[in-house]
């Protein structure tokens, strides 16, 4: 490992089960250097107080703390204001949001919500809900064999009725990219609302929401080094000021009266109550941190443990691996050990240090397309090594042995 992360990262040191760690599911969430960790203890040591209603020093210090995080937000996604930055607790309020302030208010019988078949279950069953309470009708883009989202699959699926194309970046299961920019010019056309879901891509790739002509994004600081319980919503201005509020309550409000309230201007009206001016106070860190390391880096390193690890497992006759066709993949891995559930291969790496997951991945209707329950996933970030991959490789050598199937 090279020696910096390793030092940044203590728990990468740590030992699991007497083995060293390698940890292989940054997917569900990633490790937090000591600059974020110090940041959270620093907020909470030197200026907690609730943000934008005291009018002592340290509530201003608290809301500091809390709007620079948000202008750090903005200028990361290249957003045109930072009043199109929302605090949530993370992608799947984000999502929720859209579908329910959005989607709830503007579709009507007769419409389509197109997403595409990968999708985590944040982004698609908020969208089941709001078709059945609006009338509209949920399509998917299935994937073309090779795992990629085809142009004819799109030309076919994307039409005048649709009014929303929600879609994610980067799959959780499968790592495949999306041409995000593409889907949404061609979107933009027929007039339809176009939906990102960042929470694999903003850790991994450089996002720009201006570039990408993105309406909204929504993403997690959890799986790019900062805490949980801080996530973003992106919106571009001129939607998220016609849109309603999500939650009502405190700090969201301009003016209220026994029978009617008025509302405060973006981003509050979508920040209802006692936020967690810690958590962006560690996601402002995270940012520092990620541009330190540079995406190139990133996106470098992690491509190369992804083409080295598939490189590895074909070799194994036993191994079957999901998306490794596909022309632009980064991050991970999925497979499965033939006749053993992933529960088991899990526990098996477990043993030997080696963390994955295992399971539907909150993508159910994805491993159905698939013909798949479950499987495994060894995901990654830019600290693990090739050593790492190696373990996990010797690891799954080990499987059908120790399950008495060779
Ligand atoms: N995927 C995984 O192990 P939250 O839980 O709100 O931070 O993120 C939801 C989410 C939304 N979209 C995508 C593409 C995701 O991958 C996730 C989270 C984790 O794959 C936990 S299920």
């Amino acid at each position: 490992m090279d020696k910096n992360f390793l030092n940044a990262f203590p728990i990468l040191r740590s030992k699991m089960n007497g083995q060293p760690l390698a940890y292989l599911d940054n997917a569900a969430t990633t490790q937090k250097p000591e600059s974020v960790v110090r940041s959270i203890c620093g907020y909470y040591g030197g200026c907690n107080a609730n943000p934008h209603r005291g009018v002592y020093e340290l509530s201003v210090k608290a809301t500091k703390v809390y709007e620079d995080a948000r202008r750090k937000v903005a200028d990361f996604l290249h957003a045109g204001s930072p009043k199109e930055i929302i605090f949530t607790k993370n992608a799947t309020e984000s999502l929720n949001l859209i579908a329910y302030s959005y989607g709830l208010n503007n579709l009507r019988g007769g419409d389509e919500i197109l997403i595409t078949i990968a999708e985590h279950h944040s982004n698609l069953v908020p969208w089941q809900r709001v078709a059945r309470a609006t009338g509209a009708t949920l399509n998917y883009i299935y994937l073309s064999a090779d795992g990629n989202l085809s142009a004819e699959e799109i030309e076919k699926k994307l039409t005048r009725r649709t009014k929303i194309l929600a879609v994610t970046q980067i799959s959780n299961v499968l790592g495949l990219v999306n041409d995000v920019k593409t889907l949404a010019a061609r979107a933009h056309e027929v007039g339809a609302v176009v939906v990102v879901d960042g929470a694999q891509s903003v850790p991994h790739i450089p996002v720009d929401v201006q570039d990408l002509d993105a309406d909204f994004l929504a993403f997690s600081g959890h799986k790019m080094l900062s805490p949980m319980g801080i996530g973003v919503l992106y919106g571009k201005k001129k939607i998220l000021e016609e849109m309603p509020p999500f939650l009502s309550g405190g700090d969201m409000i301009e003016y209220v009266e026994e029978q009617a309230t008025t509302f405060a201007e973006l981003p509050q009206k979508f920040e209802a109550g006692t936020q967690n001016v810690g958590g962006a106070a560690g996601l402002s860190a995270a940012i520092d941190y990620l541009r330190g390391v540079g995406f190139a880096q990133i996106e470098r390193i992690e491509r190369e443990l992804t083409a080295y690890a598939i490189a590895e497992l074909k070799k194994i006759p036993y191994v079957e691996l999901y998306g490794c066709e596909a022309e632009n993949k980064i991050g991970l891995v999925t497979f499965n050990v033939k006749d053993v559930h992933p529960h088991d291969v899990a526990t098996i790496l477990d043993a030997a240090g080696v963390a994955i997951r295992a399971g539907h991945h909150c993508a159910q209707p994805l491993m159905k397309f698939l013909g798949q329950n479950a499987t495994c996933r060894a995901s990654f970030y830019f600290y693990n090594t090739r050593r790492d991959v190696e373990r996990l490789v010797e690891a799954i050598q080990t499987v059908r042995s120790v399950m008495h199937l060779a």
